[in-house]
Parts: structure tokens; sequence; C-alpha cells
């Protein structure tokens, strides 16, 4: 008779997490963030973070918003439109989301309808650069046949640095990212060089982590621990050239939950952290080019003058 030892399952879980942060996942940590955030100065007194959230349909933009908008107001928010699960997008107009609160006050969270494969369907590229420099206003529908056109009612024509977007945030499901197909990443690609082009800051969302990984279902804890999960945000790290450290993978909150869990808000927390951040180093960096770039033609415009009064004294 043969005894054959079970074999042994494989690990699903780190005994230390891939990501290392500073507290425990607690109310006690979570508040501590909040206040970091409130303390945190965004550029000058006008300019919010402007954060542009894009990423094919039903991948959870609107449940970010909303998940970040109740983790400032201490209750379950739905004031994003969010979508059951089809295929087309709920969300169709423009809207930046914002909180009457001290955190709130810092950024602003820009939703977008859902990117489809097809050009036809979702919105069209084109019109991400329109928004990225500020020149669309709230409440425009999106259409994604037509670019928007400078004679559209909510066509801003001379956009302000408070206006434009300061840092792009990609919305992918964590069950997507082996699913992405040849269209979807040229999509990406092309919108990829129009921000890299203009310096524009990328963090990559990977929603849906518990539905990815069953550990995390069970304990939201075990988010920066699962192997599945470090995975798969390696894996997007590789795919979409997006550095690992700019990638937050997260659980929205709104599965029928009552109470916040500060297990679920912290990711979300440290993302948004992240994109404020990020922001604020974007507009540091606009503002000080726009400074040279007003020196430089002071000083152009001064040589002119000069010599046109020495050509005139001649
Ligand atoms: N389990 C789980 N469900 C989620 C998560 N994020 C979003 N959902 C669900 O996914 C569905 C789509 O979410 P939305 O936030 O509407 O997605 P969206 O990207 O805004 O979709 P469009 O506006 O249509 O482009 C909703 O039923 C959400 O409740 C998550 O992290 N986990
Ligand atoms: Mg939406």
């Amino acid at each position: 008779m043969f005894w054959y030892a079970k074999p042994e399952a494989e690990p699903t879980l780190l005994e230390n997490p891939w990501r290392q942060t500073k507290g425990e996942w607690n109310d006690k940590y979570c508040g501590e963030i909040i206040q970091e955030l409130k303390e945190f100065e965004v550029g000058d007194k006008i300019t919010k973070a402007q954060c542009l959230l894009l990423g094919p349909v039903i991948s959870g933009k609107s449940s970010f918003v909303n998940s970040v908008i109740s983790i400032c107001k201490k209750r379950y928010s739905n004031s994003a439109y969010t979508a059951g699960r089809r295929w087309t997008s709920v969300t169709r107009e423009y809207f930046s989301f914002d909180c009457e609160d001290e955190i709130g006050k810092k950024f602003c969270l820009c939703d977008t309808a859902g990117m489809m494969e097809k050009e036809e369907h979702g919105f069209n590229v084109e019109n991400i650069v329109f928004l990225i420099e500020g020149n669309v206003e709230d409440g425009y529908k999106f259409n994604p046949t037509n670019t928007i056109e400078e004679n559209d009612f909510h066509f801003r024509k001379n956009p302000m640095l408070a206006d434009k977007i300061h840092c792009a945030v990609f919305v992918l499901p964590a069950t997507a990212i082996d699913r992405l197909s040849e269209m979807y990443m040229e999509k990406f690609r092309i919108l990829q060089e129009k921000l890299v082009k203009k310096d524009i800051p990328r963090v990559l969302l990977l929603t849906n982590c518990d539905l990815f990984c069953d550990e995390v279902k069970q304990n939201k804890r075990n988010l920066y621990r699962s192997i599945k999960v470090e995975k798969v945000a390696t894996k997007a790290a590789e795919t979409l050239s997006i550095p690992l450290s700019n990638i937050h993978p997260i659980v929205n909150h709104g599965g029928g939950e009552v109470y916040l869990d500060p297990a679920t808000s912290i990711p979300i927390l440290l993302a948004l952290r992240q994109m404020i951040h990020f922001a604020n180093d974007f507009i540091e960096k606009y503002t000080k080019k726009e400074k040279m770039e007003n020196a430089r033609r002071n000083k152009r415009e001064n040589v002119t003058n000069m010599m046109m009064e020495n050509t005139t004294n001649k």
C-alpha cells in the first residue's frame, strides 16, 4: 500500500505585505491620513487638484467618486450615478465632484463616460485632450462619434490652470488586466502618449479586487498581502507602462455596506493622497514654467524696445 503526501496548497497570502503602510488598518490610521490630507496645501487658493477618471465602462469610476465622497462625509453617498452590470456607459455627462469639507476642498474628481473599444461607443480620445486642457465644462454630454466644438455651450475657450486636469487616473478592474484587447491597448497607448507629452502624472486604480481574490473578499486587510493582487498589479505595470508605485488596488465602497469599513477606506485614501500629491507637483511645475516663459517674453520685449529706441535716436 502506498501513502501519498497530500500536495500542499499553494500559498495565497504573503507573510509580509508587498506594499508597506504605516499603521494598522483601523479607524485611527484612516483618521491620520484624512488629517494629513486636510493639512496638505494644494497649489494656490483657487487651484484644487483636478483628477480625471478614465477607463472602460463599468470599471468603477463613478463608484470611486462615491467611495471618496462617502469617506469625506463619513456616510455612504451615491452622488455619482453608478452602473449595473451593463455594457454601455451609464455616466453620460461630464461632471466634477468635490465636497465642501476640509479634504473635499483640496481636490476635484472629474467623472467621464466609459471608454469603449470602438470609437462609436463610449467617448472619443480627441475629447480627452479637450478635457485635459480644461476646455470642457460640467454638464457636457459625451458624444462618442463627435469631438466637442468651440461653439458648443459647454466649451470653455480660455481655460485657466485651475480648469485644467492635473492628474490622470486610469480605472481598470483587476479582473480585466488579462483580457485587454489589442484595440483597447491601442487606445491606452495613444492616450498615454498625449499625457506624457503634456507632463501629466498618471495613476492606475485596480478596482474589484474583492471579485478578483477570495482572500480580499473575506478580509480587505489582505489586499497588500494577496499574492494574486501583487501579481496583477505587476502585470498591469508592465502592460500599461505605469510604475508599480502608481498602481493602487482597491475595493470600492458600496457593496451594500452600512458601516464604512476603514480597511476599505485606507487603500482608497492612499490612492487619493498620491493623486493629490502628483497633481500638486504638476501645478508647481506648470507655474514655474509659466513664470520662466513670462520672464523670457519680457526680456525679449525689452531687447526689442531698446533696439527700437536706439534706431530712433540715431
Ligand atoms: N464588487 C465590486 N463591485 C464594484 C467595485 N467597483 C465598482 N463596482 C460595481 O461595478 C458596477 C459599475 O460601477 P460604476 O462605478 O458605475 O462604473 P463606471 O466605470 O462609472 O461605469 P460607466 O459610467 O458606465 O462607464 C456597479 O454595479 C458597482 O457597484 C468593486 O471594487 N468591487
Ligand atoms: Mg460612471
